[in-house]
């Protein structure tokens, strides 16, 4: 698996080679957070392969922000007791739906990505491995042989984003929009995020990870755009939201130099 040590040794309390508890991860529980939004095309086949995929003691919270598609409904008749849905109807956003998956969640293994399909579940019983090592793993579509397969203006996006928080906030991620990651639980007593606006979160919380000194491996994936038949992406619904998402972003990391969490 093509990879990227790209951060430092840690002083941290909770960090990976400070604490021999985690060489065996194996019986460590995973916590596998989802977002949905009108997911109907994907989520159950996603969580049919999280399911055989990654070894109990699992959980699979999804946080459904009442998706007029039926997402949650979808869910609900999946008939497996490790699986736990979530309904928000006065909230949306998708920091806020991963915060609430973090409450939630009662994992020593914390795990997420989109629920559109595009994000290899098979990586993640390798990252999980790697937690004996690191504190946490990032899908990279920028590192070894990480691919992005999207538009190249939304590729372009994201390059400039990490770009502005490695010049910004001094960040060495390599991708800081990916939305993939698994991480040791410990992670949150070093490190969170403000649970506001869209992928924002991650900016937030990779910068804080590193900040505190937190062991972090990026390794490549591919992501692949969804097909016609997987449902719309809601961050390039519009030029018009793709630039004030761009915006945001930007003032998150403004945010994170001036105002630190
Ligand atoms: N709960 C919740 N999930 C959301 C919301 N917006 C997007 N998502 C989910 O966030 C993930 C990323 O969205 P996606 O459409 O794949 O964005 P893209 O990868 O940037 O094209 C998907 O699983 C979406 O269903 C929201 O407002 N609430
Ligand atoms: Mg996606």
């Amino acid at each position: 698996m093509p990879e990227n040590n790209n951060t430092n040794t840690s002083n941290a309390d909770n960090a990976a080679t400070a604490d021999g508890a985690f060489s065996n991860p194996a019986g460590r529980k995973v916590s596998f957070l989802l977002a949905t939004y009108n997911e109907k095309e994907t989520i159950c086949p996603l969580i049919s392969k999280i399911l055989a995929t990654i070894n109990n003691p699992l959980e699979v919270i999804v946080v459904d922000d009442n998706s007029p598609d039926g997402t949650a409904e979808l869910i609900r008749s999946i008939n497996d007791n490790r699986v736990k849905v979530i309904r928000r109807t006065k909230m949306r956003g998708l920091g806020s739906a991963y915060m609430r998956g973090i409450i939630e969640s009662t994992g020593d293994i914390i795990c997420w990505m989109d629920a559109d399909g595009c994000m290899p579940v098979e990586m993640v019983p390798e990252m999980i491995n790697k937690l004996s090592e690191y504190d946490a793993v990032i899908g990279s579509r920028f590192v070894g042989e990480g691919t992005d397969e999207r538009d190249a203006v939304r590729v372009i996006a994201s390059k400039l984003i990490t770009g502005m928080a490695r010049v910004v906030l001094g960040c060495k991620t390599k991708d800081i929009d990916s939305g993939f990651m698994v991480m040791r639980r410990s992670c949150l007593d070093a490190a969170l995020f403000s649970p506001t606006g869209y992928g924002e979160y991650f900016i937030e919380l990779v910068a804080n990870m590193e900040k505190r000194g937190l062991k972090i491996l990026e390794t490549g994936f591919l992501f692949r755009d969804r097909d016609e038949d997987e449902g719309e992406s809601k961050s390039f619904q519009s030029w018009l939201r793709f630039l004030a998402l761009g915006s945001k972003y930007a003032l998150r990391i403004l945010r994170c130099k001036i105002w630190p969490l």
